[in-house]
């Protein structure tokens, strides 16, 4: 049957194209030029670094600093055979020191080179070391996360990550041999995860049961498992995790960090509780720490190289940023936008693009469109972003003032002015962000009181207080509003005696309230009225 053969053929060749298309990478280019009627142009499209041994690029941290043996010099023993203690760490000796460097090492020669820490001498202290691991870069994983435990893997640990180099963290897998226990969580797998919970944070027991400490060292995050649930058990169908990336909100952060940090928790134990008469085994060693990932780029690089100390993005489509998460100066037209993988299989490149291109209307990216008003002749920019207005988004809205220290270009350009609405005559600020106070009110927010004023829904003046306008006769202020006057006395200060006679308080002179007075004084009061 020869017709077969050929298409067999087809299918083998085929098949060796998608394999190595596979090992290529999708996406892998930003650009190429294609011949068209009118000549060569460029053609772009969405582009992403290929995955690379983050190892070779990461500042490991040790928490507490002490934590590493061999400084003073300490003997250890084994968790299988408790009487062979004759492993020393010393930090001075080189072939017997265990430094945090050992974790990202290449054990060229063969022998396991580890970092170790101290044993659990202090228990029932917890033994506790941190491990944070930073690149100062964006990354998206792209294989499992591998960690080497020597001498047996932890019993409690959690895996946490950060998203902005290490400002703030969130957990991304907790691990314990007892996850009810330890974390109050239930025991789950990466393997029941469905598409509805693929970045949902689990506690996992596989990690750390007692198997022997030489039968399985590794503590695993699985990536490979969550792409399957899109890309199929082999991977093959990557297009419909990429597809689900672009839609299914937070699936992208999941997979990416910029820092992740190891909380080591409890050591191992060998499988029984804690043997108070020889801690000397009790201790965490990791040999290695693997992490594939790729550095994120917004699909608008094709690589990414180690500069300055650090990684970063070489960014195409008119980019620029560590993660071409900007667009180029004087390639604002339009707002900066990522690049998309839809539609398969090239994608969207969102390129930046020159001002000018768009009639002659720069829009300092806050806007991507322009129109043209006819019956004046301009153009100008539709729907202008980040609080801003304008024909070319060069004013700020009202209520907003302009950011003193940003581009125009900047997204942080307009700032609110956030006016006190009982405190301010209306929402509007001056250039220093100063908004306009009603009578009474201070502050730059119009959100305090002069002096004589105090804050009820607004400033209102003040009756009485402390200092200008003391209550008189022993009377107290309340609430700066009101002087409580004792029973004599009455007045908004206090300052008038209240009398029970009907005429006898009319003078300036004070009348005493007894009998004797009130006769005296009305006596008084009809003689002075007979002289007058
Ligand atoms: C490890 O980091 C956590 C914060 O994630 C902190 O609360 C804890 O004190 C740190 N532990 C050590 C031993 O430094
Ligand atoms: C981190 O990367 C940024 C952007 O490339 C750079 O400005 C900064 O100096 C780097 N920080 C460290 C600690 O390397
Ligand atoms: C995820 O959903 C599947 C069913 O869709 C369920 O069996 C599994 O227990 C869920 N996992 C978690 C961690 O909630
Ligand atoms: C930047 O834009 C210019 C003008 O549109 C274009 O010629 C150039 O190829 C672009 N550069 C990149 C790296 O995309
Ligand atoms: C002003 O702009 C700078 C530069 O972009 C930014 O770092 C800062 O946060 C902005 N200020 C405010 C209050 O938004
Ligand atoms: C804004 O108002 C404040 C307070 O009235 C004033 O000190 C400042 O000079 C004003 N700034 C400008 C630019 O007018
Ligand atoms: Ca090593």
């Amino acid at each position: 049957m020869p017709a077969v053969v050929p298409s067999a053929m087809l299918l083998q060749a085929s098949l060796f194209l998608h394999c190595v298309l596979l090992t290529l990478g999708q996406y892998d280019i930003c650009k190429s030029l294609v011949s068209t009627d009118d000549g060569p142009t460029w053609e772009f499209y969405a582009c992403q670094p290929r995955p690379m041994l983050m190892k070779d690029y990461m500042q490991i941290r040790v928490d507490p600093p002490d934590i590493t043996c061999g400084n003073p010099p300490e003997r250890f023993c084994t968790l299988e055979n408790p009487y062979l203690c004759s492993d020393e760490c010393d930090a001075s000796t080189p072939d017997l020191a265990h430094p945090p460097q050992l974790m990202q090492d290449r054990e060229r020669s063969g022998l396991i080179t580890y970092w170790q820490t101290v044993t659990w001498s202090r228990f029932p202290e917890p033994l506790l070391a941190n491990i944070t691991l930073s690149w100062n870069k964006s990354l998206e994983v792209t294989d499992d996360i591998e960690i080497t435990f020597e001498y047996g893997r932890p019993t409690i640990m959690v895996l946490e990550k950060s998203l902005d180099k290490g400002r703030s963290w969130q957990p991304y897998q907790y691990y314990a041999d007892d996850c009810m226990e330890a974390f109050g969580m239930p025991a789950k797998r990466v393997q029941d995860l469905s598409a509805a919970n693929v970045t949902r944070v689990i506690c996992t027991e596989q990690y750390s049961r007692w198997v022997g400490s030489k039968n399985d060292k590794i503590v695993r995050f699985e990536v490979r498992y969550r792409f399957a649930i899109f890309a199929g058990p082999k991977l093959l169908n990557m297009d419909n995790l990429y597809t689900r990336m672009e839609s299914m909100k937070g699936l992208r952060d999941f997979f990416t960090f910029t820092d992740l940090r190891l909380r080591l928790l409890r050591p191992a134990l060998g499988g029984t509780y804690v043997q108070r008469d020889n801690l000397l085994k009790y201790f965490y060693a990791i040999s290695n720490i693997e992490v594939q990932a790729r550095c994120k780029c917004n699909l608008h690089a094709g690589q990414c190289t180690f500069r300055e100390g650090s990684l970063q993005c070489d960014c195409e489509h008119n980019t620029t940023g560590q993660d071409c998460a900007r667009c180029e100066r004087g390639f604002k037209a339009k707002s900066w936008k990522p690049g998309s993988y839809l539609p398969t299989p090239n994608g969207s490149p969102n390129t930046c693009e020159a001002a000018g291109t768009l009639g002659n209307c720069e829009c300092y990216g806050h806007s991507n469109r322009c129109s043209y008003i006819d019956f004046i002749n301009i153009v100008t920019c539709v729907s202008c972003k980040h609080n801003t207005r304008g024909q070319n988004c060069q004013h700020c809205r009202l209520g907003y003032f302009r950011n003193a220290s940003a581009e125009l270009d900047d997204e942080n350009v307009c700032i609110e002015c956030n006016c006190n609405q009982l405190g301010s005559l209306h929402a509007r600020c001056n250039e220093t962000g100063f908004c306009q106070c009603r009578e009474g009110t201070t502050g730059q927010k119009c959100e305090d009181c002069l002096p004589g004023y105090n804050w009820k829904q607004g400033c209102i003046p003040n009756v009485c207080d402390d200092e200008m306008l003391q209550c008189l006769n022993g009377g107290t202020c309340f609430q700066n509003q009101k002087c409580m006057c004792p029973p004599e006395f009455k007045g908004v200060l206090c300052e008038q005696l209240r009398c029970e006679g009907e005429k006898g308080c009319n003078g300036a002179s004070a009348c005493y309230l007894s009998l004797i007075t009130t006769v005296l004084c009305l006596l008084t009061s009809s003689l002075l009225r007979a002289s007058a």
